[in-house]
């Protein structure tokens, strides 16, 4: 008998799938898959056979993803939850690269800002600079327990997935608020044996809410096959100053009567975004030069 239901683990060629009565099946993949190229993903709705006894059952079918993202590997994910804390030292270009991810995919982002118990300034510094670029900004404390209701508000109803550099505290907030016991460990250790301590994906079903914490995003890099040309249309600050540009195609690098870059200059954008994205927008210009080598 056929049923529905979404993966929430995978290790070694097996699958972990919960269906809707929340009843969990281990299932291996049909040959099929392979050799249609097709990866089944933690997120990803599936059509499945349960096992018999103590056989395990067969995943028969993928249904349509509405949300992607190749390395790491997740599927379906509508929030992603971009997490920065005052240790370790912010990487904004991260958190940048994480935006624009987002806005491809159609995911909504969402800044929370961990750890507002060591530095209360980094949050407002993060507001003042991301809310022109119509990010929402969220102040919260595993410690102290600022902001998780909030937080918790806020996840309701998204398949949510926790994004960030090493350390910032994501398994620690989902720890929190799921009373799950997930591995966390200090800043410290960590740099000194230079890894992460999450180290697989799980998706966790709580009291309603869907979380993923996930490795990986902390290296993550824009695909190589986005064209230079689209950056731009993942920076809603500048898409709204555009059509006030000289020239249709401006990429707000360096042409003439560009309205952003005269934003910029005037204080009314942030800078050091502008030039993350300059960064960004020569990166994917190599990358896209380089595709096919
Ligand atoms: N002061 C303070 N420390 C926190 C807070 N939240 C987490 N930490 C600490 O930050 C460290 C890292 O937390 P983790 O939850 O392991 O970080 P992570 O983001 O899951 O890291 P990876 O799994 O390596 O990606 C731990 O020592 C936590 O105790 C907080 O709100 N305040
Ligand atoms: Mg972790
Ligand atoms: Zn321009």
């Amino acid at each position: 008998m056929i049923q529905t239901g979404q993966i929430i683990e995978g290790r070694g060629g097996l699958y972990t799938v919960v269906n809707d009565a929340g009843e969990s099946f281990i299932l291996r993949a049909k040959n099929r898959f392979r050799r249609e190229g097709i990866t089944p993903l933690v997120g990803d709705k599936v059509r499945f056979t349960p096992g018999q006894l103590e056989e395990h059952g067969w995943l028969e079918e993928i249904l349509p993803r509405t949300s992607l993202s190749i390395r790491p590997p997740v599927a379906n994910i509508s929030q992603l939850i971009i997490t920065m804390a005052p240790e370790p030292m912010p990487d904004m270009l991260l958190l940048d690269k994480l935006l624009v991810f987002a806005r491809e995919q159609h995911i909504l982002p969402l800044l929370v800002v961990n750890k507002a118990d060591l530095d209360e300034n980094l949050p407002v510094r993060l507001k003042a600079a991301y809310t022109a670029a119509d990010v929402k900004v969220l102040a919260v404390s595993a410690m102290t327990g600022q902001g998780i209701e909030q937080l918790k508000t806020l996840m309701a109803g998204h398949l949510n997935c926790f994004a960030g550099q090493s350390g910032v505290g994501k398994s620690t907030l989902i720890s929190k608020f799921t009373g799950l016991d997930l591995e966390t460990g200090e800043v410290s250790h960590r740099i000194r044996r230079g890894r992460q301590t999450t180290r697989h994906t799980t998706l966790i079903h709580h009291d309603g809410l869907q979380v993923l914490d996930t490795p990986g995003f902390s290296l993550f890099e824009l695909p190589q096959e986005m064209e230079p040309e689209h950056l731009r249309e993942h920076y809603p600050e500048y898409v709204n100053l555009q059509s006030q540009c000289r020239f249709e195609v401006c990429l707000h690098d360096q042409e003439p009567a560009c309205a952003v870059l005269d934003a910029v200059r005037a204080g009314e954008l942030d800078a050091e975004r502008h030039a993350r994205y300059q960064q960004l927008l020569s990166l994917q210009k190599e990358k896209w030069s380089n595709r096919y080598a």
